[in-house]
């Protein structure tokens, strides 16, 4: 009987190039709001992820005054690893919608008092609530960005 040739040992990728470029602190919520002005109304959105251990990204963008970086940015967040937009904006805010015209993913609206809010934020309440059908966007109370990270977070199941 011929000697068989022993195998040849097996060769592994090195874990650490293999894993390299794969971002696992990638943020799985993006939080964008229409105005600088509007921070402060969405940080609680921000501290109760953060504190859920849920990553997350903050952007401003308005939809009115910058579509196009809205239209990118709502296109692209599935492909980056987005699970859960939320928006907020105030007045006529339109950002929500627009948000949710340009991508598949979940999104939830939070209507904002402003300096020229009209009855306490009913304007930017009935813009985010009142979306044609076809194309949903939950909505949570005025100035209620806490609600809207919790809901996010039941969308993700966490
Ligand atoms: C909305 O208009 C923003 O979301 C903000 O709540 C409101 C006022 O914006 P600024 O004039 O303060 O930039 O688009």
């Amino acid at each position: 009987m011929t000697e068989q040739p022993a195998p040849a040992p097996q060769t592994y990728a090195e874990p650490a190039s293999e894993f390299e470029d794969l971002d696992v602190d990638a943020p799985l919520v993006g939080i964008v709001m229409g105005s600088k002005s509007d921070v402060s109304a969405m940080e609680p959105a921000e501290k109760e992820l953060t504190e859920r251990g849920i990553s997350c990204e903050v952007r401003v963008m308005s939809a009115h005054r910058e579509p196009d970086k809205v239209a990118d940015y709502a296109r692209n967040a599935k492909l980056r690893g987005l699970r859960v937009i939320i928006a907020g904006a105030g007045l006529s805010a339109a950002l929500p919608g627009v948000v949710a015209a340009h991508s598949e993913l979940p999104v939830i609206g939070v209507p904002l008092t402003s300096r020229t809010s009209v009855a306490g934020g009913l304007d930017a309440l009935l813009s985010i609530a009142q979306m044609p059908p076809g194309v949903p966007v939950a909505c949570v109370g005025v100035d209620n960005a806490r609600n809207a990270a919790v809901l996010a977070a039941r969308i993700l199941g966490t």
